[in-house]
């Protein structure tokens, strides 16, 4: 029976040794010390051993059971120490190596535009008014001196909202003038950025939703000549003092007289290319005195005040600026055309 006992405890000593970790440390403990293990069997034959020699080898088995789990407990605590000090490799983190610098986004081209008109105007004593997309025909058309059946008015222009023609997304940023107008007295110098919505079928220039930057000066003795004074020193703010600028006559309908402004081509200084169509010259935005009507209509009185105001596509702006020659660039969020900017 010793022998057996013996035995035993080499074979467990043995088993011990090749536990690779906790899982197989168990199995030894279940196989030599479990209720089924080795050494509760042979501590079951005692039986059969005469009575002087039992204590004695019941001590001895109680001996090879407590090495037993002595051995095991220290070699469970060698496997944990091991699999901390695995995990611990694994997680240690060599900090002088360099951090994943973390991908910094920009502005959009269209908000850089923006920013830069933002900032000649604010420079110039403008403050930035805004108002609401969804806008009431009253402000965005009849203030405007746009009256009912004018072709803008038109259901193939204009996103009405309602079917009584009051409400549509506006089509132009004027309605935020209009209402600060009407509740302001001059003198007024603010400046209106923001998405417009028009019926456009999309394409290279064209989109159903774009962006304006509108601008309105109201005061006593206003003339074209500040308007042009004003809108001349954005362009030479924006593309350099040495870059001409020309006015021609147009007509719209918030504006009496009006114009359009254009600037000498910055890209072939007025030789004629692909960007300004070979005319040299690039059309930039649209201006006028503000007809009498709409000061009136807005309760200020075109005797004692008069006012200039502007329009500019800023799409088409930021087109010029960055040589972008498709509008829907600018929309479809393709990360390698905006990841340029
Ligand atoms: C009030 C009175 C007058 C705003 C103006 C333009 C000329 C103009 C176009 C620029 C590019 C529209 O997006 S675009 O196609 N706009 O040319 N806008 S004068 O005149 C106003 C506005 C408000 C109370």
């Amino acid at each position: 029976m010793k022998e057996q006992l013996l035995a035993i405890q080499q074979n467990a000593l043995a088993a011990l040794e090749r536990a690779e970790d906790l899982a197989s440390l168990d199995e030894v403990r279940v196989r030599f010390l479990g209720k089924k293990g080795e050494i509760t069997a042979v501590l079951r034959t005692m039986g059969q051993l005469p009575a002087e020699e039992r204590p004695a080898f019941g001590q001895a088995a109680n001996q090879v059971r407590s090495l037993i789990e002595e051995k095991i407990k220290a070699a469970a605590a060698g496997l944990e120490k091991k699999k901390l000090q695995k995990r611990l490799e694994s997680e240690t983190i060599d900090v002088t190596v360099p951090g994943r610098a973390p991908e910094f986004g920009h502005a959009h081209p269209l908000t850089k535009v923006l920013d830069e008109v933002k900032d000649v105007f604010v420079g110039m004593g403008f403050t930035i008014a805004e108002g609401p997309e969804v806008e009431l025909s009253e402000y965005d058309f009849t203030r405007l001196n746009i009256p009912e059946g004018h072709t803008v008015r038109e259901w193939t222009d204009t996103f009405y909202i309602t079917e009584d023609e009051r409400v549509h997304l506006r089509c132009q940023t004027s309605p935020v003038q209009v209402r600060v107008m009407e509740k302001t007295t001059p003198p007024i110098r603010i400046i209106s950025p923001g998405r417009v919505y028009r019926k456009d079928e999309v394409d290279a220039t064209h989109s159903p939703m774009f962006h304006q930057m509108e601008g309105l000066v109201v005061d006593k003795g206003i003339t074209m000549g500040d308007l042009k004074g004003t809108l001349n020193a954005l362009v030479h703010k924006l593309y350099g003092d040495d870059l001409k600028t020309r006015f021609r006559p147009h007509h719209f309908p918030f504006t009496e007289p009006s114009c359009e402004m254009d600037v000498q081509c910055f890209v072939c200084r007025g030789q004629g290319c692909r960007v300004c169509k070979g005319e040299g010259w690039v059309e930039v935005l649209g201006a006028g005195m503000v007809h009498p009507k709409v000061l009136a209509g807005c309760g200020i009185d075109p005797e004692v005040y008069s006012g200039f105001a502007f329009g500019l596509g800023l799409d088409r702006m930021t087109m010029l600026r960055y040589n972008i020659n498709d509008l829907r660039l600018l929309f479809e969020n393709d990360l390698r055309f905006i990841g340029q900017f």
